[in-house]
């Protein structure tokens, strides 16, 4: 636990008041109470996450806290509503409530570098989730805990040269509805799908829009490119809830998803694996969004000034039409 002078405790109260819209847990008095109060040397994390475009985000929000109350963390959570400038402000309120640590999923790559210098100056170890950061100081954060987003776009595409194996499919036109630009699952998802079908004459991309990862998009895009292109025989998609949308816009056209057009989608929200048991999408790369208590984890071990990786993946998988235990899938949380 770091000492608080008496001045920085006045500033903590009048930042408690002002961050009351906050959701604090176990920190200030709520009328009900938790069920376990943290103790008093409980950790305290500030965590700025970047929004709620999907199911995907939604589950990863439920998980951190519920990890929290787990943990017995005190948790300081902020929702910045897909605005980079608001996970910035989140973050210097964290700096100045001077929380033991921060933890952010970064919603682009790009603009970190100086309020992660603010709290490296205020000695407050910073963990990155989920997503990545492009910075020139790579010691400006301690850890990533999140996917290996090269290996989601490899599974992708190697599910398409499978499929086209399996079924001796030649010439087939491929779009790809990609997430947040600039953000890193959007790069390397895209990067790693281009390296697994590169070269191969049966494949190739006739249009990428970036949907930016909401269902809304999706289909808006799904409908653009069906009037643009005469035939379009596969739609890779950066995550589930643009392929919800996008699967809309290929029905109201009177074509089959995952007949007509081969759909290979990440992030196994189950939405996507009940379209997949009932044939509408091929493949269902897995991103999971379950890193609440990894998270936790790993604030603590740095609350306490231990050593943390400087990355941990969980453990990832992909589902596809091909699997023999395509209806054994368990319930997905999110
Ligand atoms: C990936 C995560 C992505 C999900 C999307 O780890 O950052 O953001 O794939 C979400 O559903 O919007
Ligand atoms: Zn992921």
């Amino acid at each position: 636990m770091r000492p608080r002078s008496g001045a920085t405790l006045f500033w903590a109260v009048l930042l408690t008041l002002a961050l009351l819209p906050f959701s604090l847990s176990g920190c200030a008095p709520r009328e009900n109470p938790p069920e376990e109060e943290p103790a008093e040397d409980a950790v305290l994390l500030g965590f700025s996450q970047l929004g709620w475009e999907s199911a995907w985000r939604i589950g990863n929000s439920l998980d951190i806290q519920a990890a929290a109350e787990r943990a017995g963390v005190q948790l300081m959570f902020d929702n910045a509503q897909q605005k980079q400038e608001n996970q910035i402000k989140a973050i210097r309120s964290f700096i100045a409530y001077q929380v033991d640590v921060i933890a952010f999923a970064p919603i682009v790559e790009q603009g970190w570098d100086t309020v992660l210098q603010e709290a490296k100056d205020a000695g407050i170890p910073v963990l990155l989730t989920d997503r990545l950061i492009v910075t020139e100081d790579p010691s400006l954060y301690v850890g990533y805990v999140g996917a290996d987003f090269l290996a989601e776009g490899r599974r992708a595409g190697e599910f398409l040269v499978e499929k086209a194996d399996r079924e001796g499919l030649t010439d087939l036109k491929i779009v790809e509805l990609s997430g947040t630009p600039s953000s890193s699952p959007m790069q390397q998802r895209g990067e790693a799908f281009r390296e697994c079908i590169a070269g191969d004459p049966r494949f190739e991309i006739v249009e990428t829009m970036s949907g930016d990862f909401l269902r809304s998009k999706g289909k808006e895009c799904m409908q653009e490119m069906l009037e643009r292109h005469e035939r379009i025989d596969v739609l890779f998609s950066h995550n589930d809830a643009m392929t919800l949308g996008a699967i809309e816009a290929i029905e109201e056209a009177g074509l089959r998803p995952g007949e007509d057009v081969i759909i290979i989608t990440v992030d196994g929200e189950q939405a996507a694996i009940d379209f997949l048991q009932e044939g509408k999408i091929n493949c269902v790369v897995e991103c999971t969004p379950m890193l609440g208590d990894i998270i936790m984890d790993l604030a603590k071990k740095l609350a306490a000034g231990e050593e943390i990786p400087r990355v941990t993946n969980p453990e990832e998988r992909s589902f596809t039409e091909f699997d023999e235990d395509l209806m054994d899938i368990p319930p997905r949380g999110y």
